[in-house]
């Protein structure tokens, strides 16, 4: 019998998932969850049929040059694949796979958090009272935005957008979106589309970002692009860091264009983001949790694990991206 495929898990995963991988494969694990560098990888790749990353490793060209050639797949655990130099991979003949769907319903969740947070002035709250700063009571304090029945813009309407979109309807807020492309009348639930990201803008009151980050939506939300939301918008950050131009944004939360903003993602995370967020009180943050649940991070563990199963078993994987 053929001995087990190695994987190098790059880092700590849920329990019952790592129980699967020493069932089916011979698994180089993480104890410690220590953030590998290059190097290591490297080193560690020199015995493994595949490694199974999460974000925090950046599969760049160079790193993806340096792999032996017995390294055959890259089995993500995340569903953003933007850390993966998919081309590179591609010409080096690297299976990548990504965890797609079981993780839209937990990052939904964020989105409407990070809505209602930024709605109802949350970060300021929870700092006045954990300070005792809270001294009084009046009709006019703390006084937030009210989104029920206001108008929930989405840029990027896939799984997480469709759910996420779903969950807004709850309070009855009228879905707009931009898609690359327009998707059927059971997807749309009535949702209006705009063909453009500037015909969509000037419809959100609120506008959550769901789509990926790639070349083409990098610094997508711009100063020109912030200009064209109704004042006093809510602008909510899942997706990733990177389509955001923080210093535009930081800017209209600066001049009151903006209402607040919700950010799980970052450029620069987890610890050189944009200064001006630390500073600014109608922003609340979050340190890019949209998919820790322990329910989807066991569901993203195992989805991982499909792809390997089939990958090894001389299948096409359900989740291939390169
Ligand atoms: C994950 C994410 O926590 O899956 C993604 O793309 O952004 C996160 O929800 C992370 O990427 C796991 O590697």
């Amino acid at each position: 019998m053929s001995s087990k495929p190695v994987v190098l898990v790059t880092r700590k995963l849920p329990d019952a998932v790592e129980e699967r991988l020493k069932r089916d494969y011979q698994p180089m694990l993480n104890a410690d969850d220590r953030l590998y560098s290059d190097d290591e990888i490297v080193d560690m790749a020199a015995s493994s049929d595949a490694i199974l990353p999460c974000h925090t490793e950046k599969f760049t060209a160079e790193l993806i040059a340096r792999l032996p050639d017995n390294v055959k797949v890259i089995a993500n655990f995340s569903v953003g694949v933007d850390h993966c130099d998919l081309v590179a991979a591609k010409e080096k003949g690297i299976i990548v796979t990504n965890t797609p769907d079981v993780l839209s319903d937990a990052t939904a969740e964020i989105a409407i958090m990070l809505m209602l947070t930024a709605a109802r002035r949350a970060s300021e709250g929870d700092q006045m009272v954990r300070a005792r700063e809270w001294r009084d009571w009046s009709p006019a304090f703390m006084v937030g935005s009210q989104i029920t029945g206001k108008r929930f813009g989405v840029i990027g309407m896939g799984r997480v957008g469709q759910v996420t979109a779903k969950r807004a309807r709850c309070f009855d807020m009228d879905i707009h979106y931009y898609n690359r492309s327009r998707l059927g009348p059971d997807l749309e639930a009535g949702a209006t589309y705009h063909e453009t990201v500037e015909d969509l803008l000037p419809h959100c009151d609120v506008l959550s970002i769901h789509c990926p980050a790639t070349p083409e939506t990098t610094g997508l939300l711009n100063a020109a692009r912030l200009a064209l939301l109704p004042d006093g918008a809510i602008v909510v950050n899942t997706a990733r860091g990177g389509v955001v131009d923080d210093e535009a944004l930081v800017g209209a939360l600066k001049s009151g264009k903006l209402w607040a903003a919700g950010l799980d993602v970052f450029n620069g995370e987890p610890e050189d983001i944009h200064p001006g967020y630390r500073e600014l009180g109608n922003v609340f943050l979050l340190p890019h949790i949209g998919s820790a649940t322990a329910e989807t991070r066991d569901a993203m563990g195992f989805r991982a694990l499909d792809n390997l199963d089939s990958i090894f078993a001389g299948r096409e994987p359900g989740d291939r991206v390169a």
